[in-house]
């Protein structure tokens, strides 16, 4: 069988994807300036330099890998909530963030970005002792000295669930118990001008910033310039929108918008902010001087998006709580185009779209209480078919961060896509979720942190939704995601009845599941398993609960890292749910727990000694019990004879693994065995295991 490479197929996805964005991209002058590469994760070898996740025009710095001075304090997750469904560290980037409560506690940075002039900060000010939130302000310092006092506000964060397990909980009142939803974003120019690569950017919690605790979880830093009006465009402001009032400006929207129908322009949204309800938008180009500049403030309604283009502006909410239908996108007809948009505190989605040939790109969603984008069949007969969101980021968002979503009342999602998107900290729902279609694609998306249920979920929405016909799940990167929701790196489930079939997993790394790594559990499922790496889940790497039906084949997977005492892979179906293995996975499942009919002495009866073959070298497990030692491992073959045998190796209590090259080693039948002493005991303990090799290629 041949085995294709790792490198081979990120570099076809790889190729694809950079052509698009290309196209994409190719009459966008600003130009983007941070990517994460799998490097960035600790994943090696040639594919090392391989792009992941969205490509953003700002670089993200941590609060926790800030420098702390004046007793300002680091805070990173130590041990999950019991619950695992909320807490400050839970919900942030990282896990972790720089805590400024003393009078004087500061954290700054060396700002990276050249001609850096926007800051956005991702923090959290407390709420008010009875709920409704607070105004604060906290100073921002360059190179030392004082630059501007940031207005913030905990108005649109601090909900509280009432610790019923609902976890979406939108109540106000502090007493009801169970806060969520810690953090928001305030988002501003530099006072003063740009700062240059090299200055220092420092926020400091002085006399005049009143909050009781500031929690500093990241900033993103930017440069960034204003947008050129388009030829022939027809401008609000001459509708009599201006831009610099709170008073609704609906009726200009209106205005400009049908007279730049009949007159086949483009609308042009000069800097500004802009109140406005709902309006009549549709068949037209929108475009705005970027979406740090030109701001559409939603206070009843959505952007009901039909066939257009929207392009460089930002759409925020006054949104409080979930579902009241104000803000964001709401995308159907055909062949729409929904570029560069910031989508800010909607109470649902940040950009909900259906139709035909719709594409959202290099778009954001922050703080919006439903999923940050979903692309989607719309509910009660609509359609989807040939949907793409590329190159989006979204942070903080109360549902999925990005979806593929086929309701079972309309027609079935058809030719969907999900890549190059980056999604960090859901605070309800999944990274990215697939629920249902036929031909759907999750493609080299990086999921970060997620807080309540799975990085990747993968299956049909709920009691209602199509089954999942088809779908590819390639080259993503889910890193520290499942909660107690959903408690999986990668959850792969569905209601009963919905059937999730022909699903191909494959070049997915998983890396630090906060609790496991792949998790199956479903009443149908066919799903071919290849190529994943599942690095240091905190549970079993792959477990399929009981209960579950269906089959999968599994092959050149690999776990590593694995924590000792924790399983390879557990099956709670048993014969219901069918795994066939390749002959290529790497720790699993022969790490599976190996029975010794005689206790022994020094190795733990009942995990023993394990051995794993890779293409090249045998890895051989033992666990050590009770106290430290040292081990020796002999190979012998069919005859008796030593074949190889290992130095005395310092072994800890626990597992251990000893490598052995098998280049020298032809196929057959051979025994391995281990000697093992602890300290202080002069007796050894001694196991063996009969192992065949067998062709590998
Ligand atoms: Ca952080």
């Amino acid at each position: 069988m041949k085995r294709l490479g790792l490198a081979e197929i990120f570099c076809k996805t790889l190729i694809v994807g950079l052509l698009s964005l290309i196209f994409l991209l190719a009459d966008d002058a600003e130009a983007a300036t941070y990517a994460h590469h799998y490097s960035d994760f600790g994943i090696t070898g040639p594919y090392a330099d391989s792009v992941v996740g969205a490509t953003t025009p700002f670089t993200t710095l941590e609060g926790e890998t800030g420098t702390l001075a004046g007793g300002a304090v680091k805070r990173m997750l130590q041990t999950i909530p019991a619950n695992a469904l909320a807490s400050p560290e839970l919900e942030a980037s990282g896990r972790g963030f720089a805590e400024l409560s003393a009078s004087g506690a500061s954290v700054s940075w060396v700002n990276p970005v050249d001609s850096a002039n926007t800051i956005d900060i991702r923090e959290s000010i407390p709420d008010s002792p009875t709920g409704g939130g607070i105004d604060a302000t906290l100073d921002l310092y360059v190179n030392g000295a004082f630059n501007q006092a940031i207005p913030l506000t905990s108005r649109q964060t601090w909900v509280y669930d009432g610790n019923n397990g609902n976890n979406n909980g939108m109540s106000q009142t502090p007493s009801t118990g169970g806060p969520h939803v810690f953090y928001d974003e305030a988002r501003v120019f530099f006072a003063g001008g740009a700062l240059k690569a090299g200055d220092t950017i420092m926020l400091k919690k002085d006399a005049a910033n009143t909050a009781a605790f500031y929690y500093i979880d990241c900033i993103d830093l930017e440069s960034t310039a204003p947008k050129a009006r388009p030829a022939n465009s027809l401008s609000v402001a001459d509708y009599g929108a201006t831009g610099t009032t709170t008073a609704d400006v609906t009726s200009a929207f209106n205005s400009v918008c049908n007279a730049a129908r009949s007159q086949h322009k483009p609308v042009w949204i000069p800097a500004g902010k802009y109140y406005v309800t709902d309006f009549n938008l549709s068949s037209l180009t929108m475009v705005g001087a970027g979406m740090w500049y030109s701001t559409l403030v939603m206070t009843r309604g959505q952007l009901q998006e039909r066939s257009d283009t929207l392009r460089d502006f930002c759409v925020d909410a006054t949104t409080i709580v979930r579902d009241q239908g104000i803000g964001g996108v709401n995308a159907a007809g055909d062949n729409y185009l929904i570029e560069r948009i910031w989508s800010i505190h909607s109470s649902t989605a940040g950009y909900w779209c259906s139709g035909n040939y719709g594409t959202v790109h290099s778009c954001r969603s922050s703080m919006c209480w439903g999923d940050g984008l979903n692309m989607n069949n719309g509910n009660s007969g609509n359609h989807g078919n040939n949907l793409l969101a590329e190159n989006n980021f979204t942070r903080g968002c109360g549902d999925d961060g990005a979806t593929i979503y086929s309701d079972g009342s309309s027609i079935e999602v058809v030719n969907a896509a999900l890549r190059y998107n980056t999604t960090v900290g859901m605070f309800w729902a999944n990274g990215l979720r697939i629920a249902g279609g036929k031909n759907i694609r999750a493609e080299n998306n990086l999921l970060l942190d997620d807080v309540k249920e799975a990085g990747l979920y993968i299956g049909v929405f709920g009691s209602i939704g199509n089954n999942l016909d088809s779908s590819v799940i390639s080259g993503n990167v889910i890193v520290r995601c499942g909660g107690g929701r959903d408690p999986a790196g990668m959850a792969i489930n569905a209601s009963p009845g919905g059937k999730i079939l022909n699903v191909t997993i494959t070049n997915n790394y998983i890396k630090n599941a906060q609790f496991y790594g792949i998790l199956i559990g479903s009443d149908r499922e066919i799903l071919n398993v290849t190529n994943n790496i599942i690095d240091h889940p905190a549970q079993t790497a792959i477990w399929i609960q009981g209960g579950s039906q269906g089959t999968a084949y599994l092959d050149s997977n690999q776990l590593i890292n694995r924590i000792p005492g924790k399983l390879a892979y557990k099956n709670d179906a048993g014969s219901s749910f069918t795994v066939t293995w390749g002959k290529h996975n790497y720790g699993m499942p022969d790490t599976l727990p190996v029975a010794i009919a005689t206790p022994v002495q020094g190795i733990e009866k009942n995990t023993g000694l394990a051995v794993v073959r890779s293409r090249n070298a045998l890895h051989i497990h033992y666990f050590m019990l009770g106290e430290n030692g040292s081990a020796k491992v002999s190979i012998f073959n069919s005859s008796g004879r030593s074949v190889w045998c290992s130095q005395e190796y310092p072994s800890h209590k626990g597992e251990n693994v000893i490598y052995c090259s098998t280049g020298k080693i032809v196929n057959g039948v051979y025994v391995v065995k281990v000697a093992s002493s602890n300290e202080g005991n002069q007796n050894q303990s001694i196991v063996s295991r009969v192992i065949a090799l067998t062709d590998h290629k």
